[in-house]
């Protein structure tokens, strides 16, 4: 085991902070990503939560603003789980960086995704517990991990429409699969924003504050913004671009692993597709040669609205190089990019193309 009780093969971007993804076939073998090899994504050093002194304070347009034990959370509120995919916004921008460079960004690869079971008291029941406001219209999440390469150095944040914060599955979590929430992401309690980009479940949850507009901190106002492809990051103020909330449509390959070596022949080839915001994948096609030739992958049916649906197929590969490609379909038959050159951005986020897979076949 590496650092934060992560398995030994994690690819670490940066020890501090810690950031790290797993080899992509740790997460195609379970629905539910096992914790060692769950992504993680810091922005800051991660705090060590002293769970008895810690209190979740509820403030802002509320009409009873509450100061929250953990044990008044548990014993007031249901319990509530919920299978949820966690996506950073940021993954796959290797791939972004192949098009253009992104300076100062980490080169995530496939692996900045997972999957667990989140429990906790719906976010919902919290606020209708301290009676929301009609002039609320977001609801900020507070943290206490101090970001020094934000602009200005501030505590992680960020905020989500009302619409969505009073929705069934948005949880405060203390659990993931079963265990307390790990250190590394984010005990005693975290937000859980399913079908969002990860940056929305903000960890180490302190602060839930019901407001008029979104958060003006740096997570939502400056960075996790789609700018156009002719900007300057360093010259885009706060409100630049496009707030990036639900997830895009988007599909990819998890084993065979990237760039490995496989006998020519039938090779199984295993990956997910993750429509985002409650939406659903209705079909995933694979192709073995970079998009000639089509076929239908077996699609399992989606185990929530909220996670990934993992999908298989076995292809018959010839002798060489291979580049295989997986793309899915949504509900309303849209699929997503082919390259990511379509879709380079400023920061590089959701790259949501055509999952792409080379694999030497020789014996
Ligand atoms: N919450 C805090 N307090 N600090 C952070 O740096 N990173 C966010 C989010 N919540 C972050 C945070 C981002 S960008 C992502 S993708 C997810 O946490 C990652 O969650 P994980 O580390 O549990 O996988
Ligand atoms: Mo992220």
């Amino acid at each position: 085991m590496t650092k934060w009780d992560k398995r030994d093969d994690m690819l670490v971007h940066t020890d501090e902070p810690f950031n790290a993804e797993p080899p992509t076939p740790a997460l195609a073998e379970r629905l539910t990503t096992p914790l060692d090899a769950f992504y993680s994504r810091n922005h800051g050093p991660i705090p060590r939560v002293d769970p008895a002194a810690w209190r979740l304070e509820v403030d802002g347009l509320v009409e009873r603003p509450a100061r929250l034990s953990l044990e008044e959370l548990r014993s007031r509120f249901p319990a509530h789980e919920v299978i949820a995919t966690l996506q950073c916004a940021g993954n796959r921008r290797a791939e972004l960086i192949e098009v253009r460079d992104i300076p100062g960004e980490d080169p995530w690869r496939s692996g900045a995704v997972s999957t667990a079971s989140w429990t906790g008291a719906r976010l919902s029941d919290v606020l209708s517990e301290a009676g929301l406001r009609p002039e609320a219209a977001h609801v900020a999440f507070g943290a206490p991990d101090m970001v020094r390469e934000a602009d200005p150095p501030q505590p992680y944040g960020g905020s989500i429409p009302v619409a969505k914060a009073t929705a069934d599955e948005v949880l405060l979590a203390w659990a993931m699969n079963g265990h307390p929430l790990p250190a590394v992401h984010g005990a005693p309690l975290r937000a859980i924003v399913p079908g969002w980009i990860g940056a929305r479940s903000v960890k180490w949850l302190d602060r839930v504050t019901a407001q008029a507009e979104p958060s003006g901190g740096y997570f939502q106002a400056v960075a996790y913004r789609m700018l156009p492809p002719d900007a300057d990051p360093s010259r885009c103020g706060p409100g630049s671009g496009i707030p990036l909330g639900p997830v895009a449509l988007t599909c990819d390959i998890l084993r065979p692993e990237h760039g490995s070596r496989v006998p020519p022949g039938p090779t199984e080839i295993t990956g997910y597709a993750f429509a985002g915001d409650g939406r659903g994948v209705a079909r995933v096609d694979v192709s073995p040669d970079a998009g000639r030739t089509w076929t239908q992958a077996k699609l399992d049916a989606p185990a929530s609205p909220w996670a990934w649906q993992h999908w298989r197929t076995t292809l018959v590969l010839p002798e060489g190089e291979a580049e295989i490609v997986a793309r899915a379909w949504d509900g309303a038959g849209a699929t997503h990019p082919e390259s990511p050159a379509a879709l380079w951005n400023p920061r590089g986020y959701a790259n949501t193309s055509w999952g792409r897979l080379r694999l030497t076949c020789r014996r």
